[in-house]
């Protein structure tokens, strides 16, 4: 297994849109371990593959406390199930250190393939349907900080360009 780089907001490469998986093979199943010991190690509670620069759609996520209760989303499709909608705090490893109260659908059922290819579905509550969410918007080449004002989000990338020109 390997630990695998993340990419940081404003990297363009967080804009590309995911291809489905036609077939789940052994290096779908080896990049999928590849990105679980990426996100413990970084101490994310999700991971797409878009962040760690791969265009295929697959979302890892763990929201136990021991972190030992992995899923694993292949191809993820998302229903939005009605109209409320709650507020909760986002954080994003792609925008490290920035923490903002975004709105999105509470109510919404989840359909993908686990890691043997197994089809399931879930209707995920909390903070569970929120991470859904955020994560599927990665394969879309969509951030957290597309919902917040431009001034917010320039404020965002300003500041990690500049950590970013520090670093070099
Ligand atoms: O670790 C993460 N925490 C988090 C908190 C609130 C809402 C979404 C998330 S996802 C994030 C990891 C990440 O960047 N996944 O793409
Ligand atoms: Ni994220």
């Amino acid at each position: 297994m390997s630990i695998l780089n993340i990419l940081e907001f404003p990297d363009p490469r967080l804009r590309i849109r995911a291809a489905p998986i036609a077939e789940i093979d052994q290096n779908t199943r080896s990049l999928v371990d590849d990105m679980l010991e990426t996100m413990y190690q970084a101490n994310g509670i999700g991971l797409a593959a878009t962040q760690v620069n791969v265009d295929k759609r697959i979302v890892v996520m763990d929201l136990s406390d021991e972190g030992d209760q992995p899923i694993v989303m292949i191809n993820p499709q998302v229903e939005i199930l009605d109209d409320i909608t709650c507020p909760h705090q986002e954080g994003c490893l792609s925008v490290p250190g920035f923490y903002e109260t975004i709105q999105r659908p509470e109510h919404i059922r989840l359909s993908a393939l686990d890691r043997e290819g197994q089809p399931y579905v879930l209707e995920p509550e909390g903070l569970l349907a929120v991470c859904i969410q955020h994560e599927i918007d990665h394969l879309d080449g969509k951030l957290f900080v597309d919902y917040l004002s431009p001034i917010k989000r320039q404020r965002i990338r300003q500041k990690l360009e500049k950590l970013h020109r520090q670093q070099d």
